[in-house]
């Protein structure tokens, strides 16, 4: 690869006649803009505790009320990113939310797609465009682009979930916003898609709708994911993907969820893929190794897998299976032909 010509290389006078005119140069940078082989990784293996997080979180909700927080989130931030920026990866933003017992986090409707992991407490709920869904510990719930959505709590402890958005990919693209709303005369849960397969057909006609099942259940999930695992006793990969019930494709546009079991004992080699991933234990406990990097996860502990780079799960249990949900950039990546699986 040849030596390119550098900045300093240009006299003064014409660095400053090309500034003027809003141009630059683009060997200096060439090499920067197009990596050889693979891209320059931002994004850095971070792990978040749960335990570390939980007491400041706690505190956020003594600190700050819901009227001066709308939602009272801390963001799981990169620091390849900056902080500041509050991205996990490129396009991954993920956060823990706080609702303490009788408050609402009102109705506002956005462009970023959403999801919701519940991590602990009983008696809250998401309504997300009318029908309201009780949020339990390992739901996944969706909040598709452009639908109301508001968070209640009647229960009599904490609540706390995991917030997966697209944001960082919608901001850059300069298309994110959001819109308040009035309260939403909640449904019945689930009234239109309670169970996959069967759909409410008065005289014959469905209402076709882009986002049919808003709430995926940890019970039926975690139930298939066992039921996968005794159907294979070998050590194949026992995993789920969270998709749409009408369509077969990704629940959401930008953004892949799974659900993974890891037998006893069980390790996992990921294959080397360029979409970054977002791994969360929702039960059990597991190592995972992610390039030069090793993570303990406790349950409800999260990490990050930067793109174009080699994971390992482990189950650090003999006895019990563990259990993680992933969050990643496939959807995305696969729409803008950019899908990568390498050979390690
Ligand atoms: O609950 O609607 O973590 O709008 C960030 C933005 C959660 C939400 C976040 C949001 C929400």
């Amino acid at each position: 690869m040849t030596e390119l010509g550098r900045l300093e290389d240009l006299p003064a006078d014409y660095r400053e006649a090309l500034a003027r005119q809003n141009l630059v140069p683009l060997w200096p940078s060439l090499r920067a803009l197009l990596p050889p082989d693979k891209p320059q990784l931002r994004t850095q293996p971070t792990h978040w505790s749960y335990k570390a997080l939980r007491p400041l979180l706690m505190r956020a909700g003594e600190l700050t009320p819901m009227e001066k927080a709308e939602r009272r989130v801390l963001v799981l931030a990169n620091p390849g990113h900056s902080l500041e920026k509050m991205q996990a990866s490129a396009a991954i933003y993920a956060g823990m939310q706080l609702l303490l017992p009788g408050e609402w986090a009102p109705a506002h409707r956005h462009t970023p797609n959403a999801v919701r992991m519940i991590v602990e407490g009983d008696g809250a709920y998401t309504t997300v465009d009318g029908e309201r869904l009780p949020m339990s510990r390992g739901d996944l719930i969706l909040t598709p682009n452009g639908l109301w959505h508001e968070h209640g709590h009647e229960g009599s402890q904490p609540v706390v979930w995991l917030d997966v958005l697209d944001v960082p990919i919608v901001y850059y693209l300069e298309a994110s916003y959001h819109i308040d709303g009035p309260r939403q005369a909640a449904q019945p849960e689930q009234a239109v898609y309670r169970s996959a397969g069967i759909v409410p057909t008065p005289f014959f006609e469905r209402r076709q709708r882009d986002y049919p099942m808003l709430r995926y259940p940890w019970a039926q999930a975690r139930a298939a994911l066992e039921t996968l695992a005794a159907a294979e006793p070998g050590q194949e990969p026992v995993q789920i993907a969270y998709v749409n019930p009408e369509t077969g494709a990704d629940a959401l546009a930008i953004l892949g969820f799974y659900a993974l079991m890891l037998r006893p004992g069980q390790r996992l080699e990921l294959p080397v893929r360029s979409p970054a991933a977002v791994f969360h234990l929702i039960e059990g406990s597991a190592q995972a190794q992610i390039g030069p990097q090793r993570f303990v996860l406790r349950e409800a502990d999260t990490c990050c897998a930067p793109g174009f780079t080699a994971v390992t799960l482990a189950n650090e249990s003999t006895d019990a299976p563990a259990f993680l949900f992933i969050a990643d950039e496939t959807p995305l990546h696969r729409k803008l032909g950019l899908y990568e699986r390498r050979n390690p």
